[in-house]
């Protein structure tokens, strides 16, 4: 097993302070055991890292929709596909205070924006960042996707106060190339590397349901945990088929396999908050149970993702009374 010098968490098997540097057989082999085995292991190391009865919800707002450039062949918001979501401009920044305030109130403690962009233009970015101070001022943690950035982008989000930057990698590098053409795994690494180098919090995740292989699943999580300091926050997202989009009719995902890969993000990640995210409306009460007591500790919460539907937030307040979770705010 190889090994660098990092200050990371580690495991077991990997002396302190040196970082543990996965390989595809061994995570092939997490996903694969038994599943009470790896809830037994997941379960254990979220106890150890986490309260296992809090999580953490953030709310997304879609600030900039359609019009996308970029052929993610899951994306409804991609202007290549025809889909029913419409290009617009940025929303104004009343209508995001409005929204900002409105998540609070419900009690989310992060503020989610996106923006169907490949990159933001530098004079996008001026708008973005009144919209940061809108957030920071409701006393709210703030987190944008924009897609990609050069480095003095990333570092003026920072000057702003910025908390978290979400750039996904989507899925194995080796799968990759039949979903987006438009841009490289290399380029989503960048990316990364400017926001983790400006001093941001990183949020990077995936999605399953693509069509990709349990070694695709395997890569994608070995990609995130590999990375030389894993991201604060992980989003495992469940594919939301949108019509129009080129992966609308593919297979319908086990939601167990949701299980499985929040899981093994658990444990590979120990310290880093796993986010269930898009694709919980496909998920029914037990199964988000076991995804939270496989190390799921953060989602996203109210109606909407960015343009499909989430579960209303009474809903998922109900689900917490009857799982005994708390938010970090309630
Ligand atoms: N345009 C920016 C970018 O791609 O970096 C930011 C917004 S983009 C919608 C953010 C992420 O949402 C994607 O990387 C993908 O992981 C996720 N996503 C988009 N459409 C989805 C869908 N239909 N189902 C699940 N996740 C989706
Ligand atoms: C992430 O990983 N999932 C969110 C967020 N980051 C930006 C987006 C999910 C989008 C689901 C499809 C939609 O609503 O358009
Ligand atoms: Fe554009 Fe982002 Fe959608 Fe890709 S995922 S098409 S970059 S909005």
């Amino acid at each position: 097993m190889a090994s660098a010098v990092s200050t990371q968490a580690t495991n077991d098997r990997t002396a302190p302070g040196v970082k543990k540097i996965w390989d595809r057989r061994e995570v092939i082999g997490l996903l694969e055991q038994p599943l009470s085995d790896l809830l037994f292991t997941a379960h254990s190391v979220h106890r150890s890292n986490f309260d296992p009865n809090e999580v953490q919800l953030s709310t997304l707002l879609n600030i900039k929709s359609g019009g996308c450039p970029e052929d993610c062949a899951y994306c409804p918001q991609s202007a290549r596909y025809d889909t029913a979501v419409e290009s617009e401009p940025l929303l104004d920044i009343e209508v995001v205070r409005n929204a900002a305030k409105t998540a609070k109130a419900k009690g989310a403690t992060r503020f989610c924006m996106g923006a169907a962009w490949r990159s933001p233009k530098d004079r996008d970015l001026d708008k973005v960042i009144a919209l940061i101070e809108v957030v920071k001022e409701l006393g709210l943690e703030s987190c944008v996707t924009l897609g990609m950035l050069k480095s003095e982008q990333a570092t003026r989000l920072k000057e702003a106060g910025l908390d978290y930057y979400n750039h996904n990698l989507d899925t194995s590098p080796e799968f990759y190339g039949e979903i987006i053409t438009t841009r490289t795994y290399e380029d989503r690494l960048d990316t990364i590397d400017h926001v983790r180098a400006a001093g941001i919090n990183v949020c990077c995740g995936g999605i399953i349901g693509l069509g990709e292989t349990l070694s695709d699943r395997a890569g994608l999580l070995m990609s995130l945990a590999n990375l030389p300091q894993a991201p604060e926050s992980v989003p495992i997202n469940l594919l939301v088929k949108v019509a129009g989009t080129p992966l609308e009719e593919s297979s319908s995902v086990d939601p167990l396999d949701m299980v499985r890969m929040v899981a093994a993000a658990r444990i590979m990640m120990p310290k880093s908050y796993v986010r269930l995210s898009a694709g919980r409306e496909g998920l029914d009460e037990a199964a988000q149970a076991l995804c939270f007591f496989a190390g799921a500790n953060s989602i996203f919460y109210g109606e909407q993702l960015l343009t499909t539907p989430n579960p209303a937030a009474d809903l998922d307040r109900a689900l917490f009374k009857k799982l005994g979770i708390n938010a970090t705010s309630f």
